[in-house]
C-alpha cells in the first residue's frame, strides 16, 4: 500500500494538476518480481514478434501523440512544440528498436577443436530511473533498447513529472505488451530508485540525474556488482572561431541554452568566442536573445516555458545573484519573462571574470550562458576541457579540418559542428568523464541491455 502522495504540480500556473501515490519499497519488490516472473515469456516470444509488439507500441504512442504532448506541457512546462518533439521521439526510438530482436546477432569465433557461437541474452530485469527534464524520451531511451533486447523493465519516473510516463505504461498494455513486462512506478528516488540498486533481482540499473546521485548509484550497485548507465551533468563549450559564420552561429546560440529552459545536460552553456569577433558576436547574440518568446508553453508561438520548480529557480537564482559567500556574477544583457504566478526565470547571459568562476564551471541547470574570449584554437580546446564534464559540444568554423582537429580534441561524447544537434535515436549518446558511463540510443544501446555468452561445442573427441 501506498503511504504517501505527491501534488503534480503545472510549473506555468503554479497550480496542482493531480495527486499521485508514491509506490514504497514493498510495491517495488512486487514489481521486480512480476518482471521476473514474466521474462521467460516475454523472452519466449519470437525475435519477429517481439519487434511487432514494439512496433504497435510506437503506433499506439503516435496516436496519443498531441495529448501526450499537452500532458507534458502542463506537468513540466515544456513549449508544446517540444513536447511534440519528445512525444515523436518515443514513436522514432520504438520503432529503430522494433528492428532489434530480429538483429541481435551473435558471432561464429573460429577456434580448434569446435565450433564457437556467441549469443546476446537479455540481462534480466532493468531498473530505469528517469529525471524531470524530459520525461518521455529518456524513459523511451531506456525502455525501448532494454525489451527489444529481452528484457523486462521496471520504470521510475521523477517525483515532478510522472504523468507522461504513466500514461505511456498504460498505452504499453493498450498495445499488447504483457503485463509486468513494462512496469511504471512513480515514488520517491531515495526509496523507489535505491531499491532497484540493492535488490539482488534487478540486474541492472539505467539512470540519468544529478552527478551526486548518480555516485551514490554507482556506489551501491558495486555491493552487488550490478551494471549501470549513467547519464549525468554537462557543462557543454559553443566555440566560435572567427571564420565562422557568424550570422547564424550568433542566431542559433539563444536555443542551444535556453531550450528546455536551459533544463537541459547538452546545453551549450559555456560559449567561446575567438577574441577578434568577440564583440560582434556578442552585439548580434544579444539581439537574438532578447528576442526569444518567454511564456505560456502552451502556446505555438513560445520558445521557452518556465523552470521545472520553485526549488529549481532557486538554484538558478543562487547562481546569478550570489550569496552563501559566493558573489553575484556580472550580467551583460537579459531576455524577458513573465511576472505573476508561474517559476519563470529570464534568458541571462554572464561575462565571467575569468575561468575559474564558479558560473563558468558548474551545471546551472536553468537559462543562464557564460561568455569568455580565446586567443587561438589551442586555447579553445583547452579551455573547452578545462571540466569535470564531457557530454556535448559545438564548434563553428568553416575550415573543415579544423573542426575536425578541435572535435577530436574536446573531450565530449555529442559534438556538432556548425549546429547544435545532439540526439539522434540512431547515433551513441552519452558522455566523457563526470558526464556518465555507458552509452544510450543506437546500436550500441543493445549492448549495454545484454550479456554476451559464448557457447564451445565440441567437434572432436
Ligand atoms: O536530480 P536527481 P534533481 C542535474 C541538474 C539539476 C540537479 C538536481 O543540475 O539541477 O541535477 O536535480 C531519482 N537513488 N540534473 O535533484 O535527484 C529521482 O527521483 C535512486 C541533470 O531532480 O538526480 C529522479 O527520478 N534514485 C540531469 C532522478 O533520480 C534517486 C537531469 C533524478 O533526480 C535517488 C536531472 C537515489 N538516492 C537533473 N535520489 C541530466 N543529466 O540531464 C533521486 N533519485
Amino acid at each position: 500500500m501506498s503511504t504517501t502522495t505527491h501534488d503534480v504540480v503545472d510549473p506555468a500556473t503554479e497550480q496542482v494538476l493531480t495527486t499521485v501515490d508514491l509506490a514504497g519499497v514493498d510495491e517495488t519488490d512486487a514489481a521486480v518480481a512480476r518482471a521476473v516472473d514474466v521474462g521467460p515469456a516475454w523472452r519466449a516470444v519470437s525475435p519477429a514478434d517481439r519487434g511487432m509488439l514494439l512496433r504497435r507500441f510506437a503506433d499506439v504512442v503516435e496516436d496519443h501523440r498531441e495529448e501526450l504532448a499537452r500532458l507534458e506541457v502542463a506537468n513540466a512546462g515544456h513549449t508544446i512544440g517540444n513536447a511534440r518533439w519528445e512525444a515523436g521521439n518515443v514513436v522514432d526510438v520504438l520503432r529503430y528498436y522494433a528492428a532489434a530482436p530480429e538483429r541481435l546477432f551473435g558471432r561464429q569465433i573460429p577456434v580448434a577443436g569446435g565450433v564457437d557461437i556467441t549469443f546476446k541474452e537479455p540481462i534480466g530485469v532493468v531498473g530505469v530511473i528517469v529525471p524531470w527534464n524530459f520525461p518521455m524520451p529518456i524513459m523511451g531511451w531506456g525502455m525501448a533498447p532494454a525489451l527489444a533486447a529481452g528484457n523486462t523493465v521496471v520504470l521510475k519516473p521523477a517525483e515532478l513529472t510522472p504523468l507522461t510516463a504513466m500514461r505511456i505504461g498504460e498505452l504499453a498494455l493498450e498495445a499488447g505488451i504483457p503485463e509486468g513486462v513494462l512496469t511504471v512506478l512513480p515514488g520517491a528516488g531515495p526509496v523507489v530508485g535505491e531499491r532497484f540498486v540493492t535488490h539482488p533481482d534487478v540486474g541492472k540499473v539505467c539512470f540519468t540525474g544529478s552527478s551526486a546521485v548518480g555516485q551514490g548509484i554507482m556506489r551501491g550497485a558495486a555491493e552487488h556488482l550490478k551494471r549501470v548507465t549513467l547519464e549525468l551533468g554537462g557543462k557543454s563549450a559553443n566555440i566560435v572561431f572567427a571564420d565562422a559564420d557568424l550570422d547564424a552561429a550568433a542566431a542559433s546560440a539563444p536555443m542551444s541554452f535556453l531550450d528546455n529552459a536551459g533544463q537541459d545536460c547538452c546545453a551549450r552553456t559555456r560559449i567561446l568566442v575567438e577574441r577578434s569577433v568577440h564583440d560582434a558576436f556578442l552585439e548580434r547574440f544579444e539581439s537574438a536573445v532578447r528576442r526569444v518568446v518567454v511564456g505560456d508553453p502552451g502556446d505555438e508561438a513560445t520558445q521557452m516555458g518556465p523552470l521545472v520548480s520553485s526549488r529549481q529557480r532557486e538554484v538558478v537564482r543562487g547562481y546569478v545573484d550570489g550569496g552563501d559567500g559566493h558573489d553575484a556574477a556580472d550580467v551583460a544583457f537579459r531576455g524577458s519573462a513573465p511576472d505573476g504566478a508561474g517559476w519563470w526565470y529570464p534568458p541571462t547571459v554572464v561575462l565571467p571574470g575569468s575561468t575559474a568562476d564558479r558560473i563558468w564551471r558548474e551545471e546551472v541547470f536553468g537559462p543562464v550562458v557564460a561568455v569568455l574570449p580565446f586567443e587561438d584554437e589551442a586555447q579553445a580546446v583547452a579551455m573547452a576541457n578545462d571540466t569535470a564534464y564531457g557530454l556535448a559540444g559545438s564548434i563553428w568554423t568553416r575550415d573543415v579540418g579544423r573542426a575536425l582537429r578541435v572535435a577530436r580534441g574536446v573531450q565530449a561524447g555529442n559534438l556538432s559542428v556548425n549546429s547544435h544537434s545532439a540526439v539522434r535515436y540512431a547515433t551513441p549518446f552519452g558522455g566523457f568523464k563526470r558526464s556518465g558511463l555507458g552509452r544510450e540510443l543506437g546500436p550500441d544501446a543493445l549492448d549495454a541491455f545484454t550479456e554476451e555468452k559464448n557457447v564451445f561445442l565440441a567437434t572432436e573427441d
